[in-house]
């Protein structure tokens, strides 16, 4: 078999290079490990910032999140029983989405067949093989040689590894968090408890269910903790005055392993890496979509030079151009985690800095606007 474009991994990253490339007329093959069922039911992100928003205008992708997905202008810290808002709308313009990731990924699949195309689902990649014409060996022994090969299989997938010579630097946070949905209305913002305990965190998805966060032990089992454990520590370590929250069923629940992780560079002669099979940030600052989607929709714009005029400038500077923005988004998610994180073994000192960076974020001052700008994305760097 022969393609233009090899996609691997039908993540938000690989579904918005597949649509928009496919549109632009592009023959795109997409292969995912998962089912079809398995990969629109992976619940995962939800907040999606003004830049992502712009940018899934453009590509003709956020009809359904417009029309079922919910908008906030402000965000919530939590301390001491007391409410901080920030109204990071007020600073900037702009508001986030909140959108389930499995309902964006499910309009993404749609869009494609619309356009003709398809996913190859349960259809596994075993190897990436870097050439001239870049080969992709299918785990049923089938081969696919490619112009160019999309490596959005996230970070545990094959293509990073098929990457020669990149350095892969990242650090290890010792925490992670108990991540679950659960049948309890979303509020109209994200709220953050900050409490010297462990972190808590309610955010939106949709009318009826919310996301929750819950620091817990590095390599728990999120199956020994139980229901009534899970909603007396989210309610203790949300408290504040006036506020009561009403738990819910628990429909799924997981471990995020708090890390961070840096692909440099993020291409190698024609694979290019896109999203978390380049990098990985904490869900802290809810970036990890955003970021992929926003080094997707570079890659289509600089395959599309390609194609259209042979001008291979951009695809030879795509690490160059994404990774600073990439970089920042791991800073601004670093500096956010910081905040979050409680550190027991710390005792009072680090309570102390948590009090003065949120005095600080509070303050309406440099920082606020700084924290604004990041938190709910730059505009579209339109291409
Ligand atoms: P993905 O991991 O989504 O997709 C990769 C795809 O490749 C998968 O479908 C996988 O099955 C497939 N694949 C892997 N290996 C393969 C192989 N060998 N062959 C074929 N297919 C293969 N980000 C935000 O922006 N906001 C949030 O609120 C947020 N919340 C999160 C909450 C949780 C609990 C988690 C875990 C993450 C969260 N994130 C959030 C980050 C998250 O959404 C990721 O950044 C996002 O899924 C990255 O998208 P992709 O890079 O497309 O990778």
């Amino acid at each position: 078999m022969s393609v233009d474009v090899g996609v691997v991994g039908a993540g938000p990253a690989g579904l918005l290079a597949a649509n928009a490339l496919v549109r632009a007329g592009v023959e795109c093959a997409v292969f995912e490990r998962l089912s079809e069922d398995a990969t629109r039911a992976r619940a995962r992100a939800g907040q999606i910032d003004a830049g992502t928003v712009a940018l899934l205008d453009r590509h003709e992708l956020s009809a359904g999140l417009r029309a079922r997905g919910v908008t906030s202008e402000a965000c919530e810290f939590r301390r001491g029983g007391v409410r901080h808002i920030f109204d990071y709308a007020g600073f900037t313009g702009f508001r986030h989405h909140f959108y389930p990731q499995q309902l964006l990924v499910a309009d993404m699949i749609d869009a494609l067949r619309a356009e003709g195309s398809d996913v190859a689902f349960g259809c596994a990649v075993a190897e990436v093989r870097i050439s001239e014409r870049p080969v992709i060996g299918l785990a049923n022994g089938e081969e696919v040689s490619c112009d160019f090969v999309l490596g959005c299989d996230g970070f545990h997938g094959i293509s990073r590894p098929a990457l020669k010579g990149a350095i892969c630097s990242g650090v290890d946070f010792g925490a992670a968090w108990l991540a679950f949905l659960a049948e309890v209305p979303s509020g109209d913002h994200v709220v953050y408890g900050l409490h010297s305990d462990g972190f808590a965190g309610h955010a939106p998805r949709s009318a009826a269910v919310s996301r929750f966060y819950l620091q817990i032990e590095s390599g728990t089992d999120p199956n020994r903790l139980s229901d009534e454990w899970i909603w007396n520590e989210i309610t203790r370590r949300l408290d504040a005055n006036g506020t009561q929250l009403v738990p819910g069923r628990i429909l799924e629940r997981g471990v995020v392993e708090l890390h961070s992780y840096v692909t440099e560079p993020m291409h190698h002669g024609r694979l290019f890496l896109a999203g978390d099979a380049a990098h990985i940030v904490t869900p802290a600052g809810g970036k990890g979509m955003n970021v992929a989607l926003q080094d997707a929709d570079e890659l289509v714009a600089r395959l599309l030079d390609h194609y259209r005029s042979g001008d291979d400038r951009g695809l030879e500077a795509y690490s160059r151009t994404r990774l600073p923005a990439v970089w920042r988004v791991v800073e601004f998610s670093h500096w956010t985690l910081d905040l979050l994180l409680a550190r027991p073994s710390e005792g009072r000192f680090r309570e102390g800095l948590r009090d003065a960076r949120l005095a600080r974020l509070m303050s309406g001052g440099q920082l606020s606007k700084e924290f604004a700008e990041n938190y709910v994305g730059p505009p579209d760097t339109a291409n």
